[in-house]
Order: C-alpha cells, then sequence, then structure tokens
C-alpha cells in the first residue's frame, strides 16, 4: 500500500546525506591524546559492535536499527559500561549531520574507525531507523569475558554466525583495551592497539598464558612482560577445536583475515535491518585513499 511505500523512501533517503562528508567528520575526530591510547577508533567500534549484537534471529528483534542503545534500560546494561564515551564522542558529529539517524552515525562510525586505523574497507549501506524505549532489547544478549566455547557459540550462533566468522570477527581485539572501572577486566591484547592488524591471533598462538593472579575477574596474562592480557573466551579461540582451525589461518595470513573479518563485520552491522530500508553499499574512501 502507498503509505507503506512512502514511509520506507522517506526512512532510507539515503541520496540526502553525504556519508563520505560524514565519514571524514568522524575521521576527524578520532584522535584525542588525552583518551586512552590516544585515540576513539576501538571504542566506536565497540559501540557498533554492542549497538548490533542484540540481534536474536529467531525474533527477529535487536540489532543496530533502533540506537535503542540511547535510552536508559540498554544504556545501563552491564556489558555497555564505558559506551558513553563513544556516544558523546559522536555528539559532534550528529549536530554538524542531524539528518542522518543515530543508529546508521554508530554503525558508519564503526566502519571508519577500523578502515581508519589500517583495517579493510567494510562494505557498509544506510537506511536504519532509530528506535524507541519500547525497542529496548533484553539484557544478557552481549557475551560474557569470563566463559567458555559453549558460551561464545550460543551467543554468536543466536545472531546467525558460524564459527568462521566468530573467530574472524574476535579479531577486532587487535584493537583498544580492558578498562577496569567498566568492565572490571584490565589491559589490551596487543602491543599496539590503536592499529588495525592479525596480531591478536600470532599473540595468541605465540604467547605463553597464565592466569593473572589478581583481585579482579578471572583472566589470562602472557609470561614473558605481563603487559598484555586474554578474556577466558579469547582462550577458547585456541583451545577449543572447531574454533583453534581459523585461528592458525589468520595468524599465518593476514589477508584473509581482512577479507573475512570484513565480510562478518559488515554482515554483523546490517543484522535486522530490514532490506526495503537499505540503500545500496555506500563508498566510503578511507582518508589517504581520497585525492587531496
Ligand atoms: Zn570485545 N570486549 N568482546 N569485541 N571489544 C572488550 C573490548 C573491546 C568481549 C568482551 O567481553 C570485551 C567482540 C567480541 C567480544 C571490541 C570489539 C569486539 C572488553 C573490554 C570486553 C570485556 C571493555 C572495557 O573494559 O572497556 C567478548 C566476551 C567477546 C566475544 C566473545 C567483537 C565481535 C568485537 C568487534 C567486532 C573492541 C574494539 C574493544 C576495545 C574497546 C575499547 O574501549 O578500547
Amino acid at each position: 500500500d502507498s503509505s507503506d511505500n512512502r514511509s520506507v523512501k522517506d526512512a532510507a533517503s539515503p541520496q540526502q546525506v553525504d556519508y563520505q562528508k560524514v565519514y571524514n567528520a568522524i575521521a576527524d575526530i578520532l584522535e584525542d591524546e588525552n583518551y586512552d591510547d590516544g585515540s576513539y577508533g576501538p571504542v566506536l567500534v565497540r559501540l557498533a559492535w554492542h549497538a548490533s549484537g542484540t540481534y536474536d534471529k529467531e525474533s527477529g528483534n535487536g540489532g543496530s536499527n533502533g540506537a535503542t542503545m540511547r535510552f536508559a534500560p540498554e544504556a545501563n546494561h552491564g556489558a555497555n559500561a564505558g559506551l558513553e564515551h563513544a556516544r558523546n564522542r559522536l555528539e559532534i558529529v550528529k549536530k554538524k549531520f542531524p539528518e542522518i539517524t543515530y543508529s546508521d552515525l554508530w554503525t558508519l562510525a564503526g566502519v571508519c574507525a577500523i578502515q581508519e586505523m589500517g583495517g579493510p574497507y567494510i562494505p557498509w549501506r544506510a537506511g536504519r531507523k532509530d528506535g524507541n524505549v519500547e525497542n529496548c532489547t533484553p539484557d544478557g544478549r552481549l557475551p560474557d569475558g569470563d566463559k567458555g566455547a559453549d558460551h561464545v557459540r550460543k551467543i554468536f550462533y543466536r545472531m546467525g554466525f558460524n564459527d568462521q566468522e566468530i573467530v574472524a570477527l574476535s579479531g577486532a581485539h587487535a584493537l583498544g583495551r580492558c578498562h577496569v572501572d567498566r568492565s572490571g577486566f584490565d589491559g589490551p591484547w596487543q602491543y599496539a592497539p590503536t592499529t588495525f592488524s592479525n596480531e591478536y591471533y600470532r599473540l595468541l598462538e605465540d604467547e605463553k598464558w597464565q592466569e593473572r593472579k589478581w583481585k579482579g575477574p578471572p583472566q589470562f596474562e602472557n609470561k614473558s612482560d605481563k603487559s598484555l592480557m586474554m578474556l577466558r573466551t579469547d582462550m577458547a579461540l585456541m583451545t577449543d577445536k572447531g574454533f583453534r582451525q581459523y585461528t592458525d589461518k589468520y595468524a599465518k595470513d593476514e589477508n584473509a583475515f581482512f577479507s573475512d573479518f570484513s565480510k562478518a563485520f559488515s554482515k554483523l552491522i546490517h543484522l535486522g535491518v530490514p532490506t526495503a530500508q537499505l540503500s545500496e553499499p555506500v563508498p566510503l574512501k578511507k582518508i589517504e585513499d581520497q585525492a587531496p
């Protein structure tokens, strides 16, 4: 019926926003020497992931469509602690481009951060609509770091991912760190936490990992200098047979990792968004690949 058609068209209206301009504005505010490791990139990737990873393929609800983490119940879910840093930072861009939805902005910011930190190109489509407080997802849909392979599979299978995609997505832990005041865990996974690479898999396999003795939640530290960490869920990618084959592959072959990560992350940030709402993929060039 015609009113339905109209609402779909209005919602997407992707031609009204210059997404490359939005991308460039996000790229502009990634760095800040006074924040964390000098970049908002990692926490922006985490925002895109937590906005999307609530998807439930059975009911079709959750996912990035809606940006429901703006509202109190979901913003206060334990897993989302600290993501206000990402949401607040993006307000600068939202003010410049008020016509973009939050749900498009958050996912686009994840793509921008990955690409600008040296990662692969990620196909992205516009057209997500912002929901309201009734669309908030129930707590408990995102993974807990202190659990094993069964838990990881349960959570990611619910979104519709397979073992290969789980391992590929986990390579995002090349970026950023754990913060005691957010998750309770502590430390980065690799030595250059603002550079996207396959270091996460290489270190998982090449370092010796031992349980850290401390008052915080159970986590692992590398024996050699104790400056790096792994969650129990990270360790599962090495100890579980089904996962290990892909960890081996990505540790050896960064191109394979980049290619598989790009596909899996793109899938993640479109989960649950009705196809009719979405634009064609929007080419979003890295700053370094744009004409001077
Ligand atoms: Zn994470 N992640 N994650 N992750 N994550 C943290 C940080 C970051 C898990 C997890 O519990 C945690 C994916 C999968 C899984 C990022 C991206 C992606 C932190 C630390 C925890 C505890 C939070 C803090 O204290 O600030 C678990 C259990 C996962 C699966 C089993 C996937 C998939 C991701 C993207 C594709 C990123 C970029 C960070 C770093 C954030 C930052 O602020 O530095």
